[in-house]
């Protein structure tokens, strides 16, 4: 089998490019990058020489170059790349509609072109908008996205549906939570956390830190979306999630406790505009109809991740320079 893996430089991209090559290392995989700030080339090194393994350096949303990339063949498409933190997003919508929907639509028609098997998107439950207290995103749940990132991911979303009515483009379209472990950027809440904590600095808590998240770890994720390729029925979505809500200042403290640092670094911050209070969904449909189950509880795994940065302080130190220094500068500026 050969996989066109788009955003495979990037956290759950690589993370997938790992899983993959472990549990198939007979399958072939074409790993399709613009290596944006999100890309990081550090995550691959250990299968930098596989020979199954390629790298391309393409944007998704440069339909030539993409058209190019397809003429070698390619039985299955995975589609990671997109801009994907939600605080760019209000800050800079512009590349988010270009890559997440414009950047769907040129895969969708390469895919169109030459024929594949299996289109899969990653998408988020963030397009569900926002829970109360109760309830559950089911798959059947209306899209009602709340931030200019889920609004381009729903828009992506709404263009894969449309080429398999359409078309008859053979697809899927996976919509997982929050997810954490190796190699996230340390723009995101669990790494931000890590990170500056170890440094002593100010924690920022949007609004009261009682904004719910249900986090799952990122293997997991990576497991489902294996079953998805291999066994999902064509045309339908799959949610995926672990049954993890915890409150943002849940997640802080814990890291804090682990880390042993004072819970005096909590910095209450004017709230993201938009943000969502709750999400939480209900994996049922892809735990019974594909067998699909997440391995790490959250108590280890949130445990298992602090200890990677710890682990990893240059890889995450080597990141946080240069073009993401101005963006934080930029994003706290009147925040903190
Ligand atoms: P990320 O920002 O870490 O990585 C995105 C990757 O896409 C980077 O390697 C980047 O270089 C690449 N990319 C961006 N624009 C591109 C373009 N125009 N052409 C080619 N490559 C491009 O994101 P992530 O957290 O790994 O998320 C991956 C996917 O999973 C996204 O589609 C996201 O919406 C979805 N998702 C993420 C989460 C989460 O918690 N992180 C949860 C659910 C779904
Ligand atoms: O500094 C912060 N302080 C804070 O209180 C940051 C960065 C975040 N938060 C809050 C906002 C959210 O309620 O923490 C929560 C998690 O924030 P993010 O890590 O930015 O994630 P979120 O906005 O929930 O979106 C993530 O999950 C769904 C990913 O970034 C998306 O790509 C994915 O689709």
């Amino acid at each position: 089998m050969k996989l066109l893996v788009t955003g495979g430089a990037g956290f759950i991209g690589s993370n997938f490019m790992l899983y993959m090559l472990q549990q198939h290392p007979d399958y072939q995989i074409v790993n399709v990058d613009s290596l944006t700030y999100a890309g990081n080339l550090e995550n691959l090194k250990s299968i930098e020489n596989h020979p199954n393994y390629t790298f391309s350096k393409t944007d998704i949303t440069d339909a030539k170059a993409v058209d190019t990339l397809f003429q070698q063949g390619i039985d299955v498409v995975v589609n990671f790349a997109a801009e994907s933190h939600v605080d760019r997003s209000i800050l800079e919508p512009e590349v988010f509609v270009k890559t997440n929907v414009l950047g769907t639509q040129v895969l969708l028609d390469a895919a169109k072109k030459y024929g594949v098997t299996k289109y899969v998107q990653v998408s988020t439950d963030e397009v569900y908008g926002t829970l109360g207290v109760t309830g559950l995103f089911t798959e059947e749940t209306p899209l009602t996205p709340n931030s200019p990132y889920s609004a381009s991911k729903a828009g992506g979303d709404l263009l894969v549906r449309a080429y398999h009515e359409t078309f008859g483009l053979p697809v899927n379209i996976t919509r997982c939570s929050n997810n954490y472990g190796p190699y996230q950027f340390p723009e995101k809440l669990i790494p931000l956390i890590i990170s500056r904590a170890l440094n002593d600095q100010a924690l920022p808590i949007y609004g009261d830190g009682l904004n719910i998240r249900d986090w799952l770890y990122v293997e997991d994720h990576c497991s489902a979306i294996d079953l998805v390729i291999h066994n999902g029925r064509i045309g339908e979505v799959y949610n995926i999630g672990g049954n993890n809500e915890r409150t943002n200042l849940h997640i802080v403290k814990t890291i804090l406790q682990e880390l042993k640092k004072p819970e005096s670094l909590i910095t209450y911050v004017q709230d993201r505009p938009g943000h969502d209070r709750r999400y939480g969904i209900d994996p049922t449909k892809i735990t019974q109809e594909l067998g699909w189950k997440p391995k790490h509880n959250f108590e280890t795994g949130i445990k298992e991740t602090i200890q990677w940065y710890l682990n990893n302080k240059d890889w995450w130190t080597r990141i946080q320079s240069g073009e993401y220094q101005a963006y934080y500068a930029k994003q706290y500026a009147e925040r903190l």
